[in-house]
């Protein structure tokens, strides 16, 4: 039996965590080469991630935030890439444990920085064009973003033919846990600053170019939408369409789930972060993981 004190000390104690069921991107490696981004808030040390100063999702459509996340700041260094390299971006949950959203579609985006090193270039009022979207793996089945619950990363390939130069690239995960209510799609957008070498000529058409927020509207079917009713229904992506000029673009986000684990990015699986997420309404009953429940919250529940 379980007495009441207990167990009101064990759901306040709860409520301090919550901010763990959110996230932000924690690291990035542009072909070989592995970045750690700042702790949101923390004091920032050099990277190449734009640093956000919330893990909490960004609301609505039309949000000032959807640009780079949440109060995104500049980053002092560039990656260095080439066309067709690997970039892979490791999202965590606010406790850095592995990304804990399993519902939803990840886009990608960049933007030209001009001539200009990324590191000053103020990305509100850019033009973004985009070279990546994935759905559910398989039509009817789990999403591409369920893959990172493992701790794997999303892949995303540069465009092979794409013309050298300054580039933001922006990852943007889409979390439609609670999008059957208009402006409860989650947005968690993270931009990586970029510098392209190569002799590539590819570039967007001007009809391919789109604002962030800008391009999107709350009631979107992409945006506003039940995930759950009808798991076969084609998703509609929400923003412009690839870029034409991305030919041959392999968009293998995360690795497939067979290999998931062993490919994944060192995280601590035994976390118990996020462990409280089955006393938060329906919000987070789709993304209730056993794993990510401590042996005291699990001896709470039902056994499954
Ligand atoms: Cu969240």
């Amino acid at each position: 039996m379980i007495s009441p004190i207990f167990l009101s000390v064990l759901l306040s104690s709860c409520a301090v965590q919550l901010v763990s069921a959110h996230g932000w991107l924690g690291s990035v490696t542009v072909g070989s080469q592995t970045f750690i981004g700042n702790v949101p808030n923390a004091s920032p040390t050099g990277t190449v991630i734009r640093q956000i100063d919330d893990v909490d999702p960004v609301k609505g459509a039309s949000n000032a935030f959807l640009n780079c996340g949440q109060n995104a700041q500049l980053a002092s260094d560039v990656a260095q890439a080439n066309p067709g390299d690997t970039v892979a971006f490791t999202w965590v949950n606010g406790d850095d444990g592995p990304w804990v959203h399993n519902t939803g579609p990840m886009q990608t985006y960049m933007t030209s920085c001009g001539s200009q090193d990324c590191s000053s270039f103020d990305s509100s009022d850019a033009s973004w064009f985009k070279i990546q979207e994935q759905g559910r793996i398989t039509p009817g089945g789990d999403w591409a973003m369920s893959l990172m619950n493992t701790g794997a990363p999303a892949n995303v390939t540069i465009p092979s033919n794409i013309a050298p130069g300054n580039y933001l690239i922006r990852h943007e995960l889409i979390a439609l846990q609670i999008a059957q209510t208009e402006g409860g799609a989650e947005f968690y957008p993270a931009c990586v600053q970029l510098t392209i070498g190569g002799t590539g000529t590819g570039t967007p058409t001007g009809e391919e170019l789109v604002k962030l927020p800008g391009a999107y509207s709350d009631t979107d079917p992409g945006i506003l939408v039940d995930a759950y009713s009808n798991p076969s229904a084609d998703y509609v992506f929400p923003g412009p369409p690839v870029a034409a000029f991305v030919s041959g673009n392999t968009t293998t986000t995360a690795p497939s789930a067979s290999s998931a684990s062993a490919s994944a990015a060192p995280s601590s699986s035994t976390s118990a972060s996020g462990s409280c997420k089955k006393r938060r309404s329906v919000e987070l009953v789709d993304d209730v993981r056993p794993r990510m429940l401590s042996r005291v919250m699990k001896s709470l529940l039902p056994q499954e």
